[in-house]
């Protein structure tokens, strides 16, 4: 049987003439156009990144590796006796494109539970920082910290060929896949849990484990399962997965760009809004005292955050134009698991009524849900109330799109990025604005 790192090669082989032709013979092909709305407005819809690990339609939502959600759930290898599939399997899908069989599933289980130990320094580190730091910068400065271990540094050192880039980056982005949950873990029990860290569980799978880890029986590893896969990509453009790309490019190796991307998603309004939700609807629920509120009630209280200037968190996207699929594949969770949970109402009231209040206030481009407007009822639910922790799932789970992304990136050997500015005169130069004002 071929291992996921022959399988990967191949692919890149495969690839890598594509590209190359793409380049060599099309490169004059224009597919974007940037207008001075774009340039001032975060680049939106400016078609500049290539990558085919995932790709977002405004209507349809997110496809990885052209499945749609339910297709992926569908499609991968499950963890006997459980709803979910293993991540591991997943990982593989994303890297080669293939659905890979339950044998070249497992091999990537066993794989990530050699390379899982986290270095004893990493715990030191966390341990030397405040407690009332926020457990992403936690999360990122344990990421960076391990970037001594980095082989694609050390490779690159000795002197190494561009074309084995792809290489010592699988490598680096295995290794750091493998830890990532025993680190997020680690945080939350001496964060929140009066520094109770538990042992990792190696008889398990990776998702298993981090419920085994957080201190959750079932079926929260199925909720790790499902959560890490619905956050791990979303194509190349997010702030995260941009971010992580942006840093590679440089040849920076995959702790420091994971951890550029991890300090992106922490923004809220981006990852973070999973947090900023749950805080507006705690803060919602205490001004209640209690009381179910009505629709009325809560259309005044999205009106208050809108008239305050602030965003209504979990809604709104660059991209997509629907309801995200991520929000309604966690809806479905919630149908079929907490039916009944008061938050989870609560929620699809406020479904119900912010579309249209947003819609009225007549701003955000896309009234819809986003993934960040569901997640946190479901942690909570299962007891992870500490909703400052929401964006470290994320970022477990966002780890496995955006390495993988830089794996390919190595192996297509993308340019290093560097887009070109302009400045404000020549934008109103190109506007016609600067010299009708010189002639007026
Ligand atoms: N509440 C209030 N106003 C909103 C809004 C929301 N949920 N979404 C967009 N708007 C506003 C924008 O702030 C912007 O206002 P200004 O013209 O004053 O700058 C205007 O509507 C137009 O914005 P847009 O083109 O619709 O959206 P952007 O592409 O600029 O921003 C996003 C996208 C997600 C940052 C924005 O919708 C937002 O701030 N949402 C709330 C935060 C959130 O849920 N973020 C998580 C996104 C998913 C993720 O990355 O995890």
């Amino acid at each position: 049987m071929a291992t996921l790192k022959e399988t990967l090669y191949k692919k890149i082989q495969e690839h890598r003439p594509r590209t190359t032709r793409l380049v060599k013979e099309h490169g004059d092909v224009k597919i974007s156009d940037v207008t001075i709305a774009q340039a001032i407005g975060g680049a939106r819809g400016v078609k500049c990144l290539v990558t085919d690990i995932s790709y977002l339609d405004p209507f349809e939502g997110i496809r990885f590796r052209g499945k749609t959600i339910p297709e992926t759930f569908e499609a991968l290898p499950k963890v006997p006796g459980r709803e979910y599939p293993f991540v591991e399997g997943f990982w593989w899908m994303l890297l080669t494109g293939e659905v890979p069989t339950e044998e070249q599933t497992m091999e990537v289980v066993e794989d990530w539970k050699i390379r899982s130990q986290v270095p004893e320094y990493v715990f030191d580190l966390l341990r030397t920082m405040p407690r009332d730091t926020h457990p992403m910068t936690m999360f990122s400065a344990a990421i960076v910290s391990m970037q001594r271990e980095s082989i694609f540094a050390q490779k690159y050192e000795e002197g190494m060929s561009k074309m084995d880039y792809w290489d010592p980056m699988y490598e680096d982005c295995s290794n750091l896949m493998a830890k990532l949950p025993t680190i997020a873990a680690y945080i939350y029990r001496i964060k929140y849990k009066g520094d109770t860290p538990i042992a990792p569980n190696k008889d398990l799978d990776w998702g298993g484990n981090f419920a085994h880890m957080m201190g959750q029986d079932k079926p929260y590893d199925d909720v790790a399962r499902m959560y890490f896969i619905l956050h791990s990509d979303h194509e190349s453009g997010n702030v995260s997965a941009h971010a992580t790309h942006l840093v590679a490019s440089a040849l920076s190796d995959a702790y420091y760009s994971l951890s550029a991307g991890i300090n992106g998603l922490a923004g809220p309004l981006h990852g973070l809004a999973n947090q900023e939700v749950l805080r507006w609807t705690q803060d919602f629920m205490d001004k209640m005292g209690g009381k179910v509120p009505t629709e009325k009630e809560l259309e005044q209280a999205l009106w208050d955050t809108l008239n305050s200037g602030q965003v209504i968190p979990g809604y709104g996207h660059a991209v997509l134009r629907k309801t995200d699929p991520r929000y309604t594949s966690q809806m479905e969770f919630c149908q079929s698991h907490l039916p009944d949970y008061p938050l989870f109402k609560l929620v699809n009231m406020i479904y119900k009524v912010a579309p249209k209040v947003l819609q009225e206030h007549g701003k955000a481009k896309n009234p819809w849900p986003n993934v960040d407007a569901q997640s946190g009822v479901i942690q909570w639910y299962y007891g992870i109330t500490e909703y400052d922790f929401y964006t470290v799932l994320f970022g477990v789970g966002r780890a496995l799109g955006v390495l993988a992304n830089i794996t390919w990136d190595r192996a297509l050997g993308y340019a290093i990025e560097r887009p070109k500015s302009v400045t404000t005169d020549m934008l109103e130069e190109a506007a016609g604005v600067k010299q009708k004002a010189a002639s007026s």
